[in-house]
């Protein structure tokens, strides 16, 4: 009885949906955006703008999609990837594949039946359906690493083949068994208990036996990594936090860390003895963020140059304990002794929250996951052409009329939202417990169409210009010849120097039109403002002076007004840079010029060269974003390739080096779990790269490293691309 309830439940979920066609391609750019209910019938294609790409891109609203029907075999990779909206799917009857990560995070999904034909279910294809509530499956499918892991809400799991499909072990991984109902066959109970990979969901869970090898598991590699004699120490321990003064927001790190990953594991047994993490501070050490670390028989003993050195010694620690990462915590950690400290200080991640808004909660949890890998800084890309993001009280208008728009190239779908100056009041302090800095991008005088559609006043003839909802360049431009663009951006630095302690604030100067500081050519104030320079051109040529004037005003007031260090993404039309800027050098192929021209005025350099660095890209070739502006591949091996120091030699890393970045432009990027996929694992790479020092490093003994790395991130329900060489499961596919 039960059971046809279920079947009339699941029929009426799934019927026939209101728009019924063969192919995505049937369908006008509108009907994709307003459908909430689909049945696809015919062939459907799944490589580049794929009916599968533009299901989970075009058709944001969709809530009911039927693919019984359609003439499909196999589901690609990521064809579904966190559409929160989908509530209920129909897989097709034919289907025999089903991709890695093809429906992650699909939070609304409520119940799924896998067909009988399917023979396999791809890595992490239903992790982070948080709402999925029954499960069946029909066949004997395999089903891989964590197919089906942090499903929180499943009561029903119901198993049709007498036969246990072939499970990774961590396909259920993070399911609470005691609150699901699982239905096997009569008579098949014994043998699922016994199957590989059901057992733990059946209720056996053998403890780790793994003794740690740390030169197989630590990502960034430290400096100096030594073994020492004795007996490896068990880590079911009751563990006791010692610390000296200071340490307050550290020993938090280090109880939490210890919760996670030792106790609280429910199958563990009683623990035995006692051990002890002890914490310090030592100067001595020469710089706040190296750190010693030392394991012997009494526990662990931490030292850091500074509470980030304490803090990075507790990653280290936590990498560990969680060792391969084939179960949460290894068994033991042999005794070593490691010294450790950064290559270049600032290790950073940009997010645009512009082209596609980033929830404010799902801002805050990037942080800690990038701390791990030892990235200190966060910059933050307030505003563009697409949008304004951050609250400003002397202009209300900005967010109240430029943070909302339909469209992003072909996505017509409503992107709004803005942070408050509490809210980034919560970032920075939840940021600095993480020994993160948050650094604010305010753009000029390029890239600044929204506030020029707010105040037309800001650029040349007062022009009026709707909000972008294309990505690429525009040739609006702020007016340095009006006195308002100097009190608008005087007000707007104001503030964001109230909310932001960090010491540097960025300016932009990107792509300022094409060409390049054209729109200023016909304007009487710039041309009024050029005389009074005594520039005595009229034409283009000298519009790079005009573009100075303005910068040069703006970083006068910044350092002479609130102690800031300005930075700016570089353009060959910085012909002089102001000494002690910090300069971004991003463009392709460029990388040599802004180094040289960096050098020569005395600033430092960010290296985020585009070829390196640029994680909005592809990691491969047909991987997420499959549809884009033609962007080149940015693979995991090219990240990692990165020299931060560019074979200029010592003098320029010590003189000139400021860090190394990587970008996440998000016109591409269309939900926060996305933003994960795009910047993991490269950013661990990235993390490496301007964490350890070249001795250390070797592109074979990373991959190795970062497995674990990968599988941890999996088993804590966070998106990564799998796309690299090495990945399990990267040559089947
Ligand atoms: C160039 S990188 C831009 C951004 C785009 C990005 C896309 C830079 C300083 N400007 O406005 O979002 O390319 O990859």
């Amino acid at each position: 009885m039960k059971r046809l309830t279920f079947l009339v439940a699941f029929l009426l979920a799934a019927q026939v949906c209101a728009q019924e066609v063969g192919r995505m391609d049937e369908l006008q750019p509108q009907q994709k955006a307003d459908a909430t209910e689909l049945k696809l019938t015919g062939e459907l294609s799944t490589k580049g703008n794929s009916d599968f790409r533009q299901l989970r891109d075009l058709c944001w609203q969709l809530r009911r999609l039927d693919l019984g029907e359609a003439r499909c075999t196999d589901i690609p990779d990521n064809a579904l990837h966190s559409r929160h909206r989908l509530e209920a799917v129909v897989l097709p009857r034919k289907l025999r594949t089903i991709g890695s990560q093809a429906f992650f995070a699909c939070s609304s999904l409520r119940e799924l039946t896998l067909p009988e034909k399917v023979e396999s279910v791809g890595s992490a294809a239903f992790s982070m359906c948080t709402g999925l509530e029954q499960l069946t499956i029909e066949g004997t499918p395999r089903l891989g690493d964590f197919a089906f892991a942090h499903l929180r809400s499943l009561r029903r799991l119901t198993l049709r083949s007498a036969v246990p499909p072939p499970a990774s072990p961590t396909a259920f991984e993070g399911i609470d068994r005691t609150q699901v109902e699982i239905e096997v066959p009569r008579d098949s109970e014994r043998l699922y208990r016994k199957a590989e990979g059901w057992a733990r969901l059946f209720g056996h869970v053998a403890a780790s036996e793994e003794v740690c090898q740390p030169e197989r598991v630590l990502v960034p590699m430290p400096a100096r990594l030594e073994r020492c004699e004795g007996e490896a120490l068990t880590v079911n321990r009751r563990w006791e936090v010692e610390a000296g003064p200071d340490l307050a927001n550290e020993t938090g790190h280090a109880m939490r860390l210890i919760a996670k990953r030792i106790f609280g594991q429910t199958d563990a047994p009683k623990p035995k003895g006692r051990a002890v993490l002890r914490l310090d501070l030592d100067a001595a050490l020469g710089h706040p963020e190296a750190y010693t670390l030392e394991v012997d028989k009494e526990g662990v003993r931490i030292v850091g140059g500074g509470q980030a050195g304490v803090f990075y010694g507790l990653m280290t620690f936590d990498q560990l304990l969680r060792g391969e990462a084939e179960t949460r915590c290894c068994a033991a950690i042999p005794w070593l002794r490691i010294e450790d400290r950064p290559r270049t200080e600032v290790r950073e991640l940009m997010v645009d929250p512009c082209r596609t808004f980033v929830p404010f909660d799902e801002l805050k949890a990037f942080v800690p996951e990038m701390a791990r890998y030892k990235l200190n800084s966060l910059h933050l890309h307030l505003v563009d052409d697409q949008a304004w993001r951050i609250e400003i009280k002397a202009y209300p208008e900005l967010t109240a009329q430029a943070s909302k728009r339909v469209g992003m190239d072909d996505m017509l779908r409503v992107d709004s939202g803005y942070y408050t100056q509490d809210q980034m009041r919560e970032l920075v302090e939840l940021a600095a417990r993480y020994h993160v800095q948050v650094v604010p991008e305010i753009e000029m005088p390029g890239h600044e169409v929204a506030a020029i559609h707010v105040f037309p006043q800001l650029t040349c003839h007062a022009k009026e210009v709707p909000i972008r909802t294309t990505c690429g360049v525009s040739d609006e431009l702020l007016c340095p010849g009006s006195e308002f663009t100097y009190e608008f951006l005087g007000k707007v630095f104001r503030e964001l120097a109230e909310v932001f302690p960090s010491p540097y604030v960025h300016l932009g100067g990107d792509e300022a039109g094409n060409p390049a500081l054209d729109c200023w050519t016909s304007c009487p104030n710039c041309q009024a403002l050029k005389r009074q320079l005594g520039i005595t051109t009229t034409d283009r040529s000298e519009n790079w002076r005009l573009q100075e004037h303005l910068f040069n005003r703006v970083i006068d007031t910044l350092r002479t007004k609130h102690g800031k260090t300005p930075m700016f993404w570089y353009e060959t039309d910085f012909k002089r840079i102001q000494p002690g800027c910090v300069t971004f050098a991003w463009r392709h192929g460029l990388t040599r010029a802004a180094l040289d021209a960096a050098v020569a005025n005395d600033a430092k350099i960010m290296l985020c060269p585009g070829e390196h660095c640029y994680l909005d890209y592809p990691m491969a070739p047909g991987d997420m974003p499959e549809v884009n502006w033609g962007m080149p591949v940015t693979s995991l091996e090219a990240t990692y390739a990165l020299d931060p120091a560019w074979g200029m030699g010592e003098e320029f890393e010590r003189n000139n080096l400021f860090g190394v970045a990587g970008t996440l432009w998000s016109e591409c990027i269309n939900s926060p779990e996305r933003i994960y996929y795009q910047a993991y694992p490269r950013a661990i790479a990235l993390a490496e790269v301007g964490w350890s020092h070249a001795a250390v490093r070797s592109w074979k003994g990373f991959l190795q490293r970062l497995a674990p790395a990968v599988r941890d991130l999996q088993r804590r329900g966070i998106s990564c691309s799998l796309r690299y060489e090495g990945a399990e499961g990267f040559e089947q596919r």
